[in-house]
């Protein structure tokens, strides 16, 4: 088992920092320009302050409280804080609520024969575009990957995924649409086995007729694959788009107790200032983030690092 370090990966800071800069800007910046280069003791409206940029930065509101009552301690005995202090200690709380790296190899997922993996989230949010990212990076590691275009809902998606397919060289099994959403999982599992594949992917419809069908339709894609393949799904991966903020919070939660989620993708993050969402998704779900999309390209995403993530937030930034 590897312990994923992202020290050792040349190259990997530097595209997240790239990710995270409107964010790190929003941020760092804004902290340098309240405490200022003064030693005097932190003031009431210097803490008042901190607690609208953390809040601004979509932290939560759990998290903002508690880093704002940590300054305030800190500040009870000697009175003097400087920004770097302050980041600094900023840093610590977040690192403290990702929890750290977390061990997760994803060699196992050549063991499951195939290993099942079931991508979900409300629409839009970057579900079929992280399945070509997923297949791509699984490739790239040797392993022999299949996707299943199972949302049958729009016609758009199966073409959709299709281009994935062709851009990252995958095989793909698709129906037409309007079929059952299982159907088409239960084709690609037969057809994964008969190929021999290490890796199944499947897409899942954001938007039925009703939530209701969707949570059944998950629920039902849930059973076919356990009765194909033992222990599957191995994986269901939660989407979640940065740029929605708070709401994408509260739309992720919706999914969590039906579609039995193993781990969370945050997409966009390049798109946003308010990458501090990360922080509070971490916070309120307790689902580990195994991948962060940075871009919309096929090499755009990353392994989820949670020191990384937060060295990012306070890297250097260019001054304007
Ligand atoms: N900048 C950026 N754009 C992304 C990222 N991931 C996805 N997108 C874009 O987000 C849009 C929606 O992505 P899709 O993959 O179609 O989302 P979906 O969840 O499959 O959508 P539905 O099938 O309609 O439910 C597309 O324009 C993608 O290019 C990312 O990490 N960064
Ligand atoms: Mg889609």
């Amino acid at each position: 088992m590897s312990i994923f370090n992202y020290k050792e990966r040349p190259g990997y800071f530097s595209r997240l920092k790239e990710a995270l800069k409107s964010t790190t800007e929003d941020i760092s910046r804004k902290i340098d320009v309240v405490m200022g280069t003064s030693e005097s003791p932190i003031t009431e409206a210097q803490l008042d302050d901190l607690e609208a940029i953390l809040i601004g930065a979509d932290l939560g509101v759990d998290t903002t409280t508690g880093v704002i009552e940590k300054i305030r301690e800190e500040t009870r005995g000697s009175g003097f804080l400087t920004s770097s202090k302050v980041k600094r200690m900023i840093r610590e709380e977040l690192i403290k609520i990702l929890g750290g790296d977390i061990d997760w190899d994803e060699e196992n997922l050549a063991k499951g024969r195939p290993y099942v993996v079931l991508v979900v989230g409300v629409n839009g949010v970057g579900k079929t575009t992280t399945i070509g990212k997923l297949a791509h990076r699984y490739n790239k590691q040797g392993k022999k990957v299949i996707i299943a275009a199972s949302d049958t809902f729009r016609a758009a998606a199966v073409e959709q995924l299709e281009i994935w397919s062709q851009r990252t060289s995958t095989e793909i099994v698709r129906q037409a649409q309007g079929t059952d959403p299982a159907a088409v999982l239960f084709d690609s599992i037969a057809a994964a086995k008969a190929r021999g594949k290490d890796v199944l992917i499947a897409d899942t419809a954001g938007r039925l007729h009703t939530k209701a069908n969707l949570m059944q339709e998950l629920d039902k894609m849930r059973r076919i694959a356990g009765r194909e393949v033992p222990g599957a799904p191995h994986e269901v991966f939660l989407i979640i788009d940065a740029t929605t903020g708070q709401n994408g919070l509260i739309q992720a939660r919706q999914f969590l107790n039906i579609s039995g989620v193993t781990g969370l993708i945050i997409t966009k993050l390049d798109g946003t200032a308010k990458g501090g969402i990360v922080v509070a998704i971490a916070k309120e779900l307790k689902i580990p983030i195994r991948y962060v999309g940075v871009g919309e390209k096929k090499e755009d995403l990353m392994r989820f690092s949670a020191e990384a993530f937060v060295d990012g937030l306070f890297a250097e930034t260019t001054r304007v």
